[in-house]
């Protein structure tokens, strides 16, 4: 097992991708600034229909992706594996699914598998390879769970006018057609197939990065578990469900932890370069410095720092990105190791 492990612990630095149709929107809707949370909770925060979101998806042509060029700025920047979102909680596959339409194929204009190519890339370049899937929390498939926590009392969601007696009687749904189907009928009919793909058609996954147990039941996690047979080597985090299913690596979120804390245990930081994991152009965005210093307080502490790029709609990474890989990959040619 630890021997499993023993890439992840000499990688220490690796990339986090936020991407999806959620970019298009860019934290707004309908003039309206999102108040709360990341951009890649737009269609939730601002309860947006499930037509009018799907709608939009239609527009999405990110032309301008390159892979390559990604996969390069994460290895000259010192990284050595990268974490992209396969699906997020809009539920939104940036690959080629057989198991639903609200994928990159069948529900946008450029209608190509977004990971292929990337999966390439990263063996091309020596980079692993590992993919974020939202298991629970789908706002899109029918099935999928809602987040309860933007309907508790006392904390009304101040982007929507729809946190009302709808929200709070359906579980959090605000669109009836999330209710269509059952937990158990997405489980098996979207969430185990769309682990399968994507755990068989790109080569070798190095990190299934599960997030939000949202009412997962052990049911669920133990069908969702089994598929990692798919990838021996595969490493996962502790977030399929709580707290039953440990994983290999606890996941401290936006925080390095002290010293003791997690001392002896495999844990990864995953953080981003402003105040949003999906593209959203704030002025919130963390100096280099402030960066490096993470890095090197994270990895003396036995941690590996995950650091998140939300890249545009158009399939480019923000300026403000490119910059700062830059300059630690900079830092690194006079300080990294390899
Ligand atoms: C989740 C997502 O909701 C978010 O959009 C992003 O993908 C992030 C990496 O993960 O958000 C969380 C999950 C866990 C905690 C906080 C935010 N947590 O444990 O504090």
């Amino acid at each position: 097992d630890e021997e499993r492990l023993e890439w992840w612990h000499e990688a220490k630095f690796g990339m986090f991708i936020h991407w999806g149709v959620y970019s298009q929107w860019a934290g707004k809707y309908h003039g309206h600034e999102q108040a709360r949370g990341g951009a890649e909770w737009i269609m939730n925060r601002c309860k947006i229909p499930v037509a009018e979101y799907q709608e939009r998806a239609k527009e999405f042509n990110p032309v301008n992706y390159d892979p390559d060029a990604w996969v390069r700025m994460a290895k000259d920047a010192g990284m050595k594996y990268l974490v992209i979102t396969a699906k997020h909680h809009d539920g939104f596959a940036l690959f080629d699914s057989k198991a639903s339409k609200w994928d990159v194929v069948d529900a946008t204009a450029y209608g190509k598998d977004l990971l292929k190519p990337l999966a390439e890339a990263c063996k091309k370049y020596g980079i692993k390879l590992g993919f974020y899937y939202s298991q629970a929390q789908d706002w899109n498939n029918p099935g999928g769970t809602v987040a309860r926590k933007v309907m508790k009392e006392g904390w009304p969601n101040p982007d929507s006018t729809k946190i009302d007696a709808y929200t709070q009687e359906h579980k959090g749904h605000w669109d009836p057609v999330q209710e269509t189907a059952t937990f158990e009928e997405y489980i098996d009919q979207v969430a185990v197939p769309q682990v399968r793909e994507i755990l068989s058609n790109y080569g070798e996954i190095s990190v299934l990065w599960w997030d939000t147990p949202t009412r997962m039941t052990d049911e669920a996690a133990l069908k969702l578990q089994k598929q990692l047979e798919l990838q021996p080597n595969i490493i996962t985090n502790d977030r399929l469900k709580r707290p039953n299913f440990p994983g290999d690596t606890k996941t401290p979120e936006q925080k390095i932890p002290d010293q003791e804390e997690l001392a002896g245990q495999n844990w990864e930081t995953c953080m981003t370069m402003n105040g949003s994991w999906g593209w959203r152009d704030d002025n919130k965005w963390k100096s280099t410095d402030l960066l490096i210093r993470n890095l090197i307080d994270i990895t003396s502490k036995g941690g590996n720092y995950l650091l998140n790029v939300g890249p545009k709609p158009d399939g480019t990474f923000p300026e403000q990105a490119i910059e700062r890989l830059n300059e630690i990959g900079k830092w690194m040619d006079v300080n990294g190791e390899s």
